[in-house]
């Protein structure tokens, strides 16, 4: 087995694997979020000079060509594209840097906390390189106790937004390459001994046993630590082994289960000898059995809505509580219960949000098209990212689904790299539902049906199609006629479908090149229409909630780098489409409250006797 190491390498030695901090927003911080200087290094010539010395002329016969002071100003977080017009479609390397004073820490340990850098980046204190990050969504940390000045330190990022062929994604994808410093800077202080991971939550299928796993930062045996969630009367203790792991499985009988309807979190204290942290910690049941995936022993539709990490509004990354809560609210009024976070991990705002609203959650790392499956260094790197992404969100019992790829064509080294990213969800998360989106469906001219052949979704617990039929694909037959055979056995999930419309634009529902709301109208009553000859399928999620910024599309009825396929534009209007998709999310909202309301109870699973057998 290859186990994945976390993409931050602490320079001062070789590159080590590295831990984060969990709940870090429920630590002691300090943003160090605001104005930073900027350097644009279209060159590349900022290590030769040393820009991260931030170095001034001490003398008269001393001169810098640079400066950190009375340059560019730019914000984090956000992305450095849309934040002037010349930096638009920049794609290399930005230097930030400012300057900070430690908060008085009373001999406690401090880190640096990035949420995200967009893509690579590399972590200067005071002159001295500390760490540096590939990977532009998910966070890193560097210890910097022993580096930090009480007063006037100066911290500097190098990023760099290059795409090459060996990075994930690759070379082209179809939104926008934003580059910078995306998410929170943060300054945190934990204890010399801390707690250093914790993973709670439901067990998969038992309603009563919450599972808790705590871990320390000391190695070390028979320190005392204690899971409290008061609401439910628990007060479990427990010992670290000689890995500083504390382990219990805790019996609770009135739980409140969380789901979409209903979610409902619990305050939850973690203490150590020398550490406290609270969280809140929704729990659930959640398996899959046969085609139907069960949510608290119901099986559950997912009515799920896809959204790209940005406003197209402001044209720029999304990256604060407000952004999120205007994206989710949006996909809640859509009839939501579930986001496919495409395609890659978005912030903790928008992670904790979405749980807090009652939506489950798919998180994805960006394997999209174009992968370099056979380069063994980006498979690690692949396997890295991952791992950074189940570390951060794994105690959000909203996440259900860990997405493995999107779009991969089948060959023997996309297997071998799939089933390594399945084993790095599972050496730190054996409970989620792994899942990856496949457009190799095809219609079956013979069989007069629609077909995949792909045996890599044998590793897979819930199988997810992207299929544009109306818009890549053109109709064989009626969609009342399209039947579908594909991953039998399995869940389905069409996890994309859609096409372009221009808000406002009105024309022949026939034909596509009107990128009108009616073409876009029509293509969706279809999809629908076809969806119900689909046996297991057990969810959707149109592509997409939002039109996006993407330069992969030219056509001036797009409005010029737009990817039009949203239900809402850019300025937030609703095409015609969105209120279809409404009405189907309502309908299928209503018909699982009926079952619910006539249903069984639990399935057999595990021994568990079913009592009656559940209506359809
Ligand atoms: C896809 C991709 C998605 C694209 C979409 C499109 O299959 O997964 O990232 O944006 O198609 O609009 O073509």
């Amino acid at each position: 087995m290859i186990t994945c190491l976390l993409a931050v390498s602490v320079l001062g030695g070789k590159s080590q694997a590295q831990d984060l901090l969990s709940n870090v927003y429920g630590r002691d911080y300090q943003l160090l979020n605001g104005k930073w200087g900027a350097i644009v290094d279209l060159y590349d010539q900022g290590e030769r000079m040393q820009v991260y010395k931030n170095r001034k002329p001490q003398d008269n016969k001393q001169f810098y060509e640079y400066s950190f002071d009375g340059g560019l100003v730019l914000n984090v977080p956000a992305d450095f594209n849309s934040q002037m017009p010349e930096l638009k479609f920049y794609e290399g390397t930005v230097w930030y840097g400012r300057s900070f004073d430690t908060p008085k820490t009373d001999g406690k340990r401090l880190f640096l906390y990035f949420g995200a850098v967009s893509y690579r980046s590399k972590i200067y204190l005071n002159g001295e390189k500390i760490a540096s990050h590939e990977g532009g969504f998910t966070p890193f940390q560097v210890e910097i106790t022993d580096k930090v000045k009480q007063k006037d330190n100066f911290l500097v990022v190098k990023v760099n937004n290059t795409r090459t062929t060996d990075a994930i994604p690759a070379m082209s994808f179809d939104w926008w390459n934003y580059g910078g410093i995306t998410r929170d800077v943060m300054l945190v202080s934990v204890p010399q001994s801390y707690i250093k991971d914790h993973f709670i939550q439901l067990d998969k299928v038992q309603s009563n046993l919450i599972r808790a796993k705590v871990t320390l930062s000391e190695a070390k045996p028979g320190i005392n630590v204690q899971v409290a969630i008061p609401e439910l009367g628990i007060r479990q203790n427990m010992t670290t082994d000689a890995n500083g792991i504390a382990q219990a499985t805790i019996k609770t009988k009135k739980l409140q289960r969380w789901s979409p309807d209903a979610p409902k979190l619990y305050d939850v204290t973690i203490t150590s000898e020398s550490d406290r942290l609270n969280e809140q910690i929704g729990f659930r049941n959640l398996y899959v059995k046969g085609e139907d995936i069960y949510l608290n022993d119901q099986p559950i539709f997912l009515r799920s809505i896809s959204f790209h990490e940005e406003i197209p509004q402001r044209r720029g990354r999304a990256f604060s509580e407000a952004d999120a809560t205007m994206l989710l609210s949006e996909a809640k009024e859509l009839g939501a219960n579930m986001i496919r976070l495409a395609h890659y991990p978005q912030n903790e705002y928008t992670v904790r949000l979405a749980e807090r609203m009652g939506f489950l959650l798919w998180e994805e790392i960006p394997i999209w098209q174009g992968i370099d499956f056979k380069n063994t260094a980006t498979r690690e790197k692949a396997g890295r990212m991952i791992k950074e992404m189940v570390i951060s969100d794994k105690n959000r019992c909203s996440v259900a689904f860990w997405g493995i790829a999107n779009e991969t064509a089948t060959s023997a080294p996309r297997n071998e790299f799939l089933k390594h990213m399945k084993q790095c969800c599972l050496d730190i998360d054996s409970t989620r539902l792994i899942t990856a989106a496949f457009d190799l469906v095809r219609f079956n001219r013979e069989s007069r049906d629609f077909e995949m052949n792909d045996s890599i979704i044998n590793i897979l617990d819930m199988v997810a199609i992207n299929k544009y039929m109306g818009w890549y694909h053109d109709w064989p037959l009626a969609p009342d006629q399209a039947v579908w055979n594909v991953a039998p056995g399995k869940p389905l999930f069409i996890s994309e479908f859609g096409g372009e419309a221009l808000y406002g634009k009105h024309g022949d529902a026939e034909v596509k090149s009107s990128w009108s709301e009616d073409y876009q109208a029509q293509l969706y009553k279809d999809n629908l229409e076809m969806f119900k000859h689909i046996p297991n399928l057990r969810g959707t999620s149109p592509w997409i909630l939002l039109d996006f910024r993407s330069p992969f599309r030219f056509h001036p009825h797009q409005g010029g780098e737009w990817n039009r396929k949203g239900l809402v534009s850019d300025q937030g209007q609703r095409k015609k489409a969105w209120y279809i998709m409404r009405d189907y999310y309502n309908q299928q909202n209503n018909e699982a409250q009926n079952k619910t309301l006539h249903g069984c109870p639990p399935p057999d699973l595990y021994g568990l006797e079913r009592a009656c057998p559940r209506k359809e």
